[in-house]
């Protein structure tokens, strides 16, 4: 069982280097996977309880590598929703509390003071809308425009 889990972490690690080398030869990401990322931060909910994002509008270049980090300095719990968007973008990874998730995201749940880390390469540029799942809380106001734009030449 042991073995089986070694042997299929192995597998994984070697499928994500060899897409890493694969992007590298389609000429893509890989200076953008070695230059520094751009981070931003985005508040999910605020302090005093306002269901909104901090900023809601945010913009992103294809082919730039972003860290985006989420935090939620609000009491109650809050989803960061934009499956669009995260079909538009090839995420690196995804970092909290010491676990780090590779693969595809459509959504991360923060719980109050929760923080989290989501790496990634913008790919295909349009309009996409973010929303927070939780009952009520888009209704409220909890939504936000994310913007992906073509590089300029
Ligand atoms: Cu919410």
């Amino acid at each position: 069982m042991q073995q089986l889990a070694v042997a299929l972490q192995n597998l994984l690690t070697a499928l994500v280097l060899s897409l890493v080398v694969l992007v590298g030869l389609t000429g893509q990401p890989i200076g953008a996977i070695a230059a520094p990322a751009d981070s931003l931060t985005v508040h999910l909910g605020t302090a005093d309880g306002s269901l909104r994002f901090e900023p809601d509008q945010l913009q992103f270049v294809v082919g730039q590598r972003y860290r985006l980090v989420l935090d939620n300095p609000s009491p109650e719990k809050h989803y960061f929703t934009a499956k669009d968007f995260a079909d538009g973008i090839w995420t690196q990874k995804v970092q909290a509390a010491g676990v780090e998730v590779k693969g595809a995201i459509h959504e991360l749940e923060l719980k109050p003071g929760a923080i989290a880390e989501w790496v990634f390469v913008p790919e295909r540029p349009g309009r996409y809308e973010l929303h927070c799942a939780i009952a009520g809380h888009a209704e409220a106001g909890m939504v936000g425009q994310i913007k992906i734009v073509a590089a300029s030449s």
